[in-house]
């Protein structure tokens, strides 16, 4: 049974703690385990989670299917925490549709909202979050896909890659570099429903730990000049917004894993016999598992202060970046623990936490890798450093 003693903090409302209850008797009874094809369970596990009722989270304003008029960060924070301890896929499902539509959520206009949130929240459609490029990851403001406005259109050229999603979207909000300005103030958001010609799924990409992603490619590809989300010259700006709720969502998935491995790890080292006793009364496991208890307990710390802040309508990019760096950091040295623990077992493919051993690595790259929230921190100390004290 996993520690739920975080739920009494004061960060969380009696609502939350209703939420988190009601979604882990759900997940236990619903959230199996996949084999075989991946785009058809996450299509499935995105479908389930729709009627459900848990993809309402995902999307703001209650006229469009959202649970709430502003996305409650704590409440999706609850939801992907709870599913990671569950479902690695379960999580990314529910996930890339709060990204995938995030922009929208946060930009779109009413008739965009109409459009996409609603069937994003019931599930009837798949979105996805296309910024990163072949040559600009970490630097967004370097990409170089191209979006020309012509004849009220507007024409799309140039190449996305890791993008989640990618090949199972029914649509993909695209950054673009629409020109008013260089670098970061030239860019802008755009919607783009799968099937559109000139847009074509280039590569798919196989990873660790699978899930739908690929490369994207636009050739020619015009879209509508309504398709643009939030005004001209201000995508990069949007995509940052969107990654200040999201990021905080990321430290709590890495939360659930580490959950996890606790678990798996209490469980094998109070079982495990050896030299005459179990694992767990060896002062050197005992070590481990103090280790395991205090990193999770501080990276939850981090990830639900984020997550209340920004709930205050406070900006958290400075205390987002920290959650997602500790709480990834941390979630990869408790599962490398619990692996440890299960000695060769833990190796084995498709054993609880072999999984997450490779669930975990990507948690530390995508949305802004570790390295990205180190210097978004950085600068913002040295900035607050600057600022002339009163
Ligand atoms: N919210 C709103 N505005 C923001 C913002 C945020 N969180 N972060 C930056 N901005 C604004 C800045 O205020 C600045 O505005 P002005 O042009 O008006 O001055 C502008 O955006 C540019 O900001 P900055 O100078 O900090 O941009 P950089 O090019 O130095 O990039 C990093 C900053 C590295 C932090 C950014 O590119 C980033 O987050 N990279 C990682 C991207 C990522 O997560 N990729 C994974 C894709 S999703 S899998």
């Amino acid at each position: 049974m996993s520690d739920k003693t975080y739920l009494d903090w004061p960060f969380f409302d009696d609502a939350h703690r209703r939420l988190e209850a009601e979604l882990e008797d759900w997940a236990a009874r619903n959230i199996t385990g996949h084999h075989g094809d991946v785009d058809a369970a996450c299509r499935d596990l995105v479908a389930r989670l729709g009627a459900a009722g848990w993809l309402r989270y995902a999307v703001g304003g209650t006229g469009c299917g959202g649970r709430f008029d502003v996305i409650d960060t704590r409440a999706i924070c609850l939801l992907r925490e709870t599913l990671a301890r569950h479902s690695g896929l379960a999580d990314f499902a529910f996930a890339m549709q709060g990204l995938g539509s995030g922009a929208l959520t946060l930009h779109g206009s009413p008739e965009q909202k109409q459009r996409y949130l609603t069937k994003v929240a019931s599930g009837e459609a798949i979105a996805a979050f296309a910024l990163s490029e072949p040559g600009s990851g970490s630097d967004v403001a370097a990409m170089e896909c191209t979006a020309r406005a012509e004849g009220g259109d507007y024409v799309l050229d140039g190449e996305k890659t890791w993008i989640s999603n990618g090949g199972i979207a029914d649509f993909y909000v695209v950054f673009a570099r629409s020109g008013e300005a260089a670098g970061s103030r030239g860019l802008s958001a755009f919607v783009v429903e799968a099937g559109t010609p000139g847009f074509e799924i280039a590569e798919r990409i196989e990873t660790i730990a699978p899930h739908p992603l690929a490369r994207l490619r636009f050739s020619g590809c015009r879209i509508p000049g309504n398709s643009r989300v939030g005004a001209p010259g201000q995508g990069f700006k949007v995509a940052m917004q969107t990654l200040d709720i999201f990021r905080t969502s990321v430290a709590a998935a890495a939360l659930g894993f580490a959950r996890r491995a606790l678990d798996e790890a209490l469980s094998r080292a109070t079982k495990r016999k050896m030299f005459g006793q179990t694992l767990a009364d060896f002062q050197i496991t005992q070590s481990k598992i103090a280790q395991m208890a205090t990193g999770i307990d501080a990276a939850a710390l981090l990830t639900y202060r984020a997550a209340w802040l920004r709930d205050l309508g406070r900006t958290v990019t400075r205390e987002a970046a920290m959650a997602k760096m500790t709480a990834t950091e941390t979630a990869q040295q408790v599962i490398d623990m619990a692996v440890q623990i299960w000695g060769g077992l833990g190796v084995v493919s498709g054993h609880p936490v072999e999984k997450l051993y490779r669930e975990i690595r990507a948690l530390r790259i995508y949305e802004g890798a570790t390295e990205v929230q180190q210097l978004i921190i950085a600068r913002q100390t040295l900035a607050a450093f600057a600022q002339p004290r009163s």
